[in-house]
């Protein structure tokens, strides 16, 4: 297991390298460039600058997360092969710096989507949050509107640019099945893959957050079922997953511990978090710890470990604590908490396993 953390790039994340560099066992950050819009082909300068900052720490830069996908592919549109052009140009450059790993996802819209992003929690403490009742009875334009309020910063997939047209995506999303979806997504991967895979570049898909259907939009890429039929649009290695705990978490019925026993040679990324999920569908996010959620991050461990995984992982989101002031679920103490939590289960069951003194 390959440990890395996310870092939004400077001036675009409060935490410096080098203290991403002091957390015991980190080798890389990972990246992406934010101030690109979906669809563009990313600068090569821009490219080499996050290379040279990350080289100057010692982190390496092998894992992209993520390059966005254009509304117009996920959605079929004629104008989806431009796009597609730029993401491939994209993928060759990447590999030209030592990227390995690109992740990605194909939700509709919205990256993650939450109901409050800074919800209290009774050791004072805060975290992101997704009330489902609260959710099916507020218009997206207000949910994005109340919740960009109290953020200074953009949200990934929430970009401003992007939500200036919301009214007029969901308009275009109206009549757009899941099948629909799924065909969009095979026409993507049949022409990206045999790039990435002649690149040397793994793709990982990223599961939705949350792993069901919100605004009515459609979503796939949700459970075991799903997972399954998405390697078998294009059957290749370097169509692969990032295997996100904390999306998937979010539907109890989802087992992420077996799901990594029946992907092992398609899990290309690791986003291990807990969540602590409720039966009317609430979820709050928890730290890793596995009894504070209903995540069994023990077991997903396990489950990596006993499959030999060599690939890349990071702690996924974590909570707001000691004060800190950061990005919502990305700040630096309870992430730093996190890859200790996953160093001590991994460490110890190589010491059980005498694969280490
Ligand atoms: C949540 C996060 C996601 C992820 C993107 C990848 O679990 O890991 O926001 O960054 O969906 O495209
Ligand atoms: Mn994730």
């Amino acid at each position: 297991m390959r440990m890395t953390m996310r870092w939004f790039g400077e001036g675009n994340d409060r935490i410096p390298l080098e203290h991403i560099k002091q957390i015991p066992g980190v080798e890389g950050v990972v990246w992406s460039l934010h101030d690109v819009p979906a669809g563009e082909e990313w600068p090569m300068e821009k490219i080499l600058e996050v290379k040279e900052q990350a080289d100057r720490h010692g982190l390496n830069i092998d894992v992209v997360e993520s390059v966005n996908v254009h509304e117009d592919i996920k959605l079929g549109l004629p104008s989806r092969d431009e796009y597609i052009e730029n993401y491939i140009k994209t993928i060759e450059k990447l590999a030209k710096v030592g990227v390995k790993v690109i992740c990605y996802n194909f939700m509709p819209v919205f990256d993650w989507t939450r109901t409050d992003l800074f919800k209290e929690m009774e050791d004072g403490s805060t975290a992101l949050f997704f009330e489902n009742d609260k959710l099916k009875n507020i218009d997206p334009i207000e949910l994005v509107n109340t919740i960009s309020k109290n953020s200074t910063y953009t949200m990934p997939g929430w970009e401003p640019e992007r939500l200036a047209h919301l009214a007029d995506l969901f308009e275009k999303y109206k009549n757009v099945t899941e099948e629909d979806l799924w065909e969009n997504l095979q026409y993507f991967l049949e022409k990206v893959i045999p790039v990435a895979k002649k690149n040397d570049i793994k793709m990982g898909i990223h599961p939705d957050d949350p792993p069901f259907s919100v605004f009515g939009l459609p979503r796939i890429i949700t459970n075991k079922q799903n997972l399954e039929r998405f390697l078998k649009l294009v059957d290749d290695p370097y169509n692969g997953l990032t295997l996100c705990s904390g999306s998937l978490g979010a539907n109890l019925k989802n087992d992420v511990a077996e799901m990594v026993r029946s992907f092992s040679d398609r899990i290309h990324f690791a986003h291990i978090r807990n969540v602590k999920t409720y039966e009317n569908g609430d979820f709050i996010e928890t730290s890793h710890r596995t009894q504070d959620g209903t995540v069994d991050v023990y077991e997903i461990v396990k489950a990596y470990h006993e499959i030999g995984f060599t690939g890349y992982a990071r702690p996924d989101h974590g909570r707001h604590i000691w004060g800190e002031e950061c990005r919502p679920g990305y700040g630096l103490y309870d992430r730093g908490l996190g890859v200790m939590y996953l160093w001590g289960i991994w460490d110890s069951l190589q010491r059980v396993n005498k694969e280490v003194k």
